[in-house]
Order: C-alpha cells, then sequence, then structure tokens
C-alpha cells in the first residue's frame, strides 16, 4: 500500500489497521503538499497522550501541573494574538455565493483554492503530520459521521482525543471503503532546517475554509478551540448544518440536558446559546437546596445532532466527547460539577499558573492568590492588577475535558440512539428588553423567537464585546449555508414532526441576563435556572399556568416556585417587563435583519412579525 515517493515527500507509512486506501492516498497527496518532516499516525492511546503531552512540556508549549494538586493535567498558554475564534477569516466556499448566505463570508470555490493552494504548499516544513481520525457521535452510532484531521499540532491532536472518540477504533469502522470528512489544519509556521520553534507557533494570515459541497475543511494559521480543532464548529455545525438539510436533520449548538421530577418523570431539552453564555453551566445545573428530589444530568455541552427517530418524535445525540469550556467565572459554586471534572486529567489554555503549580482564573476564589504567572507568562499580583486592570487569565481561557469526568453525565449520553426532545429552549445575552422567560404559542413562533434573538458579543470570538448583534439559534458563526434556508429548514421539521403524529417539542425563550440600574445581574442564575425548567416541565406536563402576552405565554410571579430564594415580586417585574418602546426598537432591529436575509425568508416569518407589530402598536 506504500506510494512511490517524491524527494521531500516524507513516507506516509500506514500502519496494518488502516484499510482505506482513499484515506492514504488523501494523506499522501496532503503530505506532497505541505511537506512535512514525517506522518504520524495516531492510535488515541493513553500511551500516545502521553507521549505527545511530554513532547509538548520538553517543547515549552505546555506546562505540566502539579502531579499531587491537579494530575494527569496540562497548561498550555496560546501566542497572544491566537486566543478565540476568527469570524471574519472564516468562510464558507460553497459554489454560489446565494447558497453561502448573506451572514457568511464567501469566495467562490476555485478562488480560494488557488489562494489556500500556494498558503499550504510547504506549510508543514520541519513539522510532524498527524492523521487525527475521529467520530462525531458514538461510534457505529447511526447519527454519527467520521472526520479525519490532518494536522501539524500535537496540541491538536490531543485535544481532539479528548474531544472527541479518537483512535484505532474509528479506522476499524471506516474499514475499507467508508466514508470520512476529510479535514486539513497547519498552524501555518514551517520550520527552516535548524530553526528554533517558538512555543505556540501560528501565523498572522488566518483563514478557517469550508467547502459545503464537497464536505472538506481547510484551516490554516491558528491552532486555538474552533480555529484548530476541526471536529467541533468547522464539522459538527457547520459542514454538519449542510449535511443535515440535505438529508432532513439538524445539526445545532446546543446543550442536551435530562431533567428529572422526584416522581421520576424524566424529560430531555435541547438549549442554544451564543459561545460563553453559560451552555456548560446550564447543562451541569445543580438544583437548589430546596428542590430535593430533582436532577439534572448531561448529555451535551455545546452542540446537538438531531434526527427524527421511527416513532417521528426528534431523537439528539452530542456528537461531541468531551467538553471545551470557559474557564472564568467557574468556581464551586456557579458550577460545581464542572469543578469536579477538572480535578485530574484537564487541559488547560491561557489560565494563570499558581506559584504550586496549579490553575487559577478570575471567578475561581473569591481572593486572587498573591501572585502568579498570568496567561502571558507574566508575574501578576492582585495588587498590579488593580492598577493595570490585567487578567491573570485570559477571558476566552478554557479547559478541555473528558465528558466521562462529570459527575452528573446521563446515563444515555453514548446511546447510538440518542435521547427523545421534550423542548427546545433559546437564549441570549441581553442586559434589557427581552423577559426571564417566554413560550412560544406555536413552532412557527418558536422558530420566530430563534430566528430573530439578539444577544451581546462574548470574548469568545475575536473582536469588539458587548454589542447586541442578531444571533439566529446562536448559529450566527456556525451557519453552513444560507440563513433564511435554514429557517426554512426547521419550519420543514416542524411539520414533519406534525404529520408523523408526534408532538412537537416545545419552543422557549430565555434570557438570565437582564441587569438592574447599577449594571448588575437581576436574576441568580446557574442553579436558580432549576426554577424556570421546573416551570417548562410543568407547561410540557400541562400543569402550570402562564399568561398571555404579546410575544407569547409568561409565566406571573405565582407560577414559579421560590421556595429558598428571597427574590421579590418587584424584582421578578423588572426581569419580565415587555417595555413598548424598547420593543418597538426590537422590532425595527428584527426588520434589519429580515431585509438582510430577504432571499428564501419564510413568508411565515414575515407574517409572523407582522402580527407582533400589530399587537405591539395596539398596547
Ligand atoms: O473556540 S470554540 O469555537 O471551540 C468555542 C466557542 O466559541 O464556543
Ligand atoms: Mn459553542
Amino acid at each position: 500500500m506504500n506510494q512511490p515517493r517524491m524527494a521531500g515527500v516524507p513516507a506516509v507509512n500506514p500502519p496494518a489497521f488502516v484499510k482505506n486506501q482513499k484515506l492514504i492516498n488523501w494523506v499522501a497527496e496532503i503530505a506532497a503538499l505541505t511537506r512535512p518532516d514525517r506522518v504520524y499516525w495516531c492510535d488515541g492511546s493513553q500511551e500516545e497522550y502521553d507521549r505527545l503531552c511530554a513532547e509538548m512540556v520538553a517543547a515549552g508549549t505546555m506546562k505540566k501541573l502539579n502531579q499531587a494538586k491537579r494530575p494527569n493535567s496540562y497548561l498550555a498558554n496560546s501566542d497572544p494574538s491566537d486566543v478565540a475564534r476568527v469570524e471574519d477569516r472564516t468562510y464558507i466556499c460553497s459554489a454560489k455565493e446565494e447558497d453561502a448566505g448573506p451572514t457568511n463570508n464567501w469566495m467562490a470555490p476555485a478562488e480560494m483554492r488557488a489562494t489556500l493552494g500556494g498558503l499550504f504548499a510547504g506549510c508543514m516544513r520541519g513539522r510532524t503530520l498527524y492523521v487525527v481520525p475521529f467520530s462525531m457521535g458514538p461510534l457505529g452510532s447511526p447519527i454519527a459521521h467520521i472526520g479525519v484531521e490532518l494536522s501539524d499540532s500535537a496540541y491538536v491532536a490531543v485535544n481532539m482525543r479528548v474531544m472527541t472518540r479518537m483512535g484505532k477504533a474509528v479506522y476499524d469502522v471506516l474499514g475499507a471503503s467508508g466514508e470520512f470528512v476529510p479535514c486539513v489544519h497547519t498552524v501555518g509556521a514551517p520550520l527552516e532546517p535548524g530553526q528554533q520553534d517558538v512555543p505556540w507557533p501560528c501565523n498572522a494570515t488566518k483563514y478557517i475554509v469550508h467547502y459545503p459541497e464537497t464536505r472538506e475543511i481547510w484551516s490554516y494559521g491558528s491552532g486555538y478551540g474552533g480555529n484548530a480543532l476541526l471536529g467541533k464548529k468547522c464539522f459538527a455545525l457547520r459542514i454538519a448544518s449542510t449535511m443535515g438539510r440535505d438529508q432532513g436533520w439538524l445539526a445545532e449548538h446546543m446543550l442536551i440536558l435530562g431533567v428529572e421530577s422526584p416522581a421520576g418523570d424524566k424529560h430531555y431539552v435541547a438549549a442554544a446559546f451564543p459561545s460563553a453564555c453559560g451552555k456548560t453551566n446550564f447543562a451541569m445545573l445543580i438544583p437548589p437546596a430546596s428542590f430535593k428530589g430533582w436532577k439534572v444530568t448531561t448529555i451535551g455541552d455545546d452542540i446537538a445532532w438531531i434526527k427524527p427517530g421511527p416513532d417521528g418524535r426528534l431523537y439528539a445525540i452530542n456528537p461531541e466527547a468531551g467538553y471545551f469550556g470557559v474557564a472564568p467565572g467557574t468556581n464551586a459554586s456557579t458550577n460545581a460539577n464542572c469543578m469536579a471534572s477538572l480535578k485530574s486529567d484537564t487541559i488547560f489554555t491561557n489560565v494563570a499558573l499558581t506559584d504550586d503549580g496549579d490553575v487559577w482564573w478570575e471567578g475561581m476564589t473569591k481572593e486572587a492568590p498573591s501572585h502568579l504567572i498570568d496567561w502571558q507568562g507574566k508575574d501578576w499580583t492582585p495588587e498590579s492588577a488593580k492598577e493595570s486592570g490585567r487578567k491573570a487569565a485570559h477571558p476566552n481561557a478554557r479547559f478541555t475535558v473528558a465528558a466521562t469526568q462529570n459527575p452528573v453525565l446521563d446515563a444515555a449520553w453514548d446511546d447510538p440512539a440518542g435521547v427523545p426532545l421534550s423542548a427546545f429552549i433559546f437564549g441570549g445575552r441581553r442586559s434589557t428588553t427581552v423577559p426571564l422567560v417566554t413560550e412560544a404559542r406555536s413552532w412557527v413562533e418558536g422558530v420566530y423567537m430563534a430566528a430573530t434573538m439578539g444577544s451581546e458579543t462574548t470574548a469568545a470570538a475575536a473582536g469588539q464585546q458587548g454589542v447586541v448583534r442578531r444571533d439566529p439559534f446562536a448559529m450566527l458563526p456556525f451557519m453552513g449555508y444560507n440563513m433564511s434556508d435554514y429557517f426554512q429548514h426547521w419550519l420543514n421539521m416542524g411539520e414533519r414532526i406534525a404529520k408523523s403524529g408526534a408532538k412537537q417539542p416545545k419552543i422557549f425563550c430565555v434570557n438570565w441576563f437582564r441587569t438592574d440600574e447599577n449594571g448588575k445581574f437581576i436574576w441568580p442564575g446557574f442553579g436558580d435556572n432549576m426554577r424556570v425548567l421546573k416551570w417548562m416541565l410543568a407547561r410540557l406536563n400541562g400543569t402550570a399556568h402562564a399568561s398571555e402576552n404579546i410575544f407569547g405565554l409568561t409565566p406571573d410571579f405565582a407560577d414559579l416556585d421560590w421556595e429558598g430564594l428571597g427574590f421579590t415580586a418587584d424584582q421578578y417585574a423588572k426581569i419580565t417587563s415587555v417595555d413598548q418602546a424598547a420593543w418597538q426598537d426590537e422590532l425595527k432591529l428584527h426588520t434589519e435583519l429580515f431585509n438582510k436575509l430577504s432571499h428564501h425568508l419564510p413568508t411565515e416569518l414575515i407574517q409572523t412579525k407582522a402580527v407582533l407589530e400589530q399587537r405591539l402598536s395596539a398596547l
């Protein structure tokens, strides 16, 4: 099976367990283009993980943390220029521009191929090309798909082992003729002979490129998060959303959780929030002490693949196998389950290092340690930070940890059949305007709520923070095709469920983030979001009251369980009020969005907006 060798091209030497000739040929082709010093086929073993981590420690890319305090854990500090997803460098290169739609950057495939051809030529010189085979979803599940990432970053290889089902078993599922999504990744920093490497190689030029028709991903210049771990946003959302459109399923930026009442009534719900808006915390929620016997369990914290089952209901899997979560703000009271998950076997990126070889980030403890090494490797003290405002951890600092370390992992998290969904929740980060919770009166109204969702931007993406932007379905940075066609796809899915005779999931819109006149959050959030979940469950079972307003159905103060929380009707009014003037402005933004998305915008959504406008002006 070996390929003839060209000068300067390393032998591909596939191990005997790799039987897929198409894969071997493709690896040879990419090696010939990128010219790595060697090709290494990952088997996903613990031994391999430990070895690659040890190599990165020796190279200065990672530090091994104190084995007694944080066993088998590492800290990586990225280059300060490479700390978040780069949305303005992310492209959907469909044959037709209108198929990428107005929310995506587009370039003609041939033009992009020419550009990337130049950039990728010789881009891995002096480095190792890692062949990283992975399954998104339980191995062999009918909802799962396989990808292979070729990367010159060992950091990517070890993170992929945590974030996906990665390794030898994938080659077995792939067999001689199985399909895979090819993903090519380079940090874009070739080494000349004898050139000393830097701890975090990357390139000022970055391209995150998707070809939806041929289902290919090419990523250049970044080693961070969603730019580089290509199974996540690139495959599981951008490419998978187009697969879902073509094949009748959904790839969503959603957590999936199970919620069970003391009486044993259990439902699964999927919830969409933009990056860094608390999906991981919600997915691992610990109910307040007064909610005895209530249980919340995690299926996933970021992405859901959702397909209609034989009974017509929607079934969801988490395509991932780990969490790449935001560290700052995570602590024993905001997310004790997460803190427990991070006790060992974790890769931290861009958090601070304590003097005893452990990690720290803003919000981990009330008091910061008296001295730290910050995420840029510099001395940091609370006093110096007061003056300079410098953070010890980057606001988008992350942990990478296996789902199996989560103490509240749902028993069905790895079930190839997925779990049936009873409800969808959509939420943005809005300091004003949007009430705590609203139930849509119909599927179409729910799709409207999701389509017009706005959110204040966070540190998860490079660029200005805290500005409200429309983020339909929390998918704005992750859509693989024309946004309005996606809205239509959602409407079609709703109809399909209705036609099957199955009950459509209910759709809710939430906002945990309303602030008072001093800019402080009014709603306690975190575990207390259970109060809203409980009301939703009762709505599903037809046992809770809701009042109708212009936007949908909202609980009165008396409809929520307040036991154990001193929250007043007055405070509740502040986070549920619907201000006419604010909503008139809000609807203007919906109009702006709809003007931008006019190509193929479903008429049902235009009609829904017209009805809202009428109701609002009649107030
Ligand atoms: O960097 S990631 O895209 O993986 C994280 C996020 O933005 O949600
Ligand atoms: Mn996300």
